[in-house]
């Protein structure tokens, strides 16, 4: 099966709309040949600024949060129209620091996915286990109800829309990374999951990427590993060489 791998930064909560345009110029000519889908998701206030710049480039821009409502008495939140309508193509969905500090659900994951899909934003769907949860031996279960309570009634046929990132908790911001083989083993496991529900040929055509301090000297390690697909990448994405690293791999 060929999967395109796909590296998406992930800036969070970074860049002035000034810095963003600067950072974007400076990694547009690194990662021109990229033989992988690249994208930047950046800041709701930069998305316009950025999908701009990367006109007519290789760089598709996405967003980090997307509301599971159309329209309405949603203060603070961002309709996927609105994403959509100032250039977004992606939008991260269900990131562990807005699983642990802003209150995600595998509830809400799911309501957000849906919405997305339905107005044609392609969901990056993340997932993964915290520390205390792989020392207790049970990142497959938990893995297996993140991806059951996100993909609750998603159709099949919108599964090649959807990306999922496999971030163990324990190695975003860390500095730790799983080793290549914990990160193959847990998204070989991921991919399992997928089977049971969606079948055979849908699993082998998802694609799943490695995030937790994935950067410019363990990309390529990561990416040789036959379930890895690509990466969401934090803090190496704020530094355009970094960045191109990766997206090189
Ligand atoms: C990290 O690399 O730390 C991330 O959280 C990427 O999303």
């Amino acid at each position: 099966i060929m999967r395109k791998p796909i590296i998406a930064g992930n800036w969070k909560m970074n860049n002035t709309k000034k810095e963003a345009e600067a950072l974007v110029n400076q990694f547009k000519p690194l990662v021109k040949d990229a033989k992988c889908d690249v994208v930047v998701c950046v800041p709701f206030t930069n998305i316009e600024t950025v999908a701009a710049a990367c006109k007519g480039s290789n760089i598709k821009v996405g967003a980090q949060n997307v509301s599971w409502a159309d329209k309405g008495a949603f203060t603070g939140e961002i309709s996927a129209d609105m994403l959509k309508d100032v250039g977004a193509e992606y939008v991260v969905i269900g990131h562990s620091e807005r699983r642990q500090m802003f209150g995600e659900t595998d509830k809400t994951v799911n309501m957000r996915t849906q919405n997305a899909l339905k107005s044609g934003l392609k969901p990056i769907v993340c997932i993964g286990e915290t520390l205390d949860e792989r020392e207790g031996s049970i990142t497959e279960k938990v893995v297996t109800t993140q991806i059951k309570g996100a993909f609750e009634g998603v159709d099949a046929k919108l599964l090649d829309n959807v990306v999922v990132a496999y971030e163990p908790v324990w190695a975003i911001g860390t500095g730790k990374t799983a080793t290549a083989e914990q990160a193959q083993e847990t998204i070989l496991y991921i991919r399992s999951v997928f089977k049971g529900l969606y079948g055979e040929n849908v699993a082998n055509a998802l694609r799943i990427q490695y995030g937790g301090s994935m950067n410019a000297s363990n990309a390529s390690e990561l990416m040789k590993k036959p379930d890895i697909d690509g990466g969401l990448i934090g803090g190496a994405s704020l530094k355009a060489e970094d960045f191109s690293k990766v997206v090189n791999f």
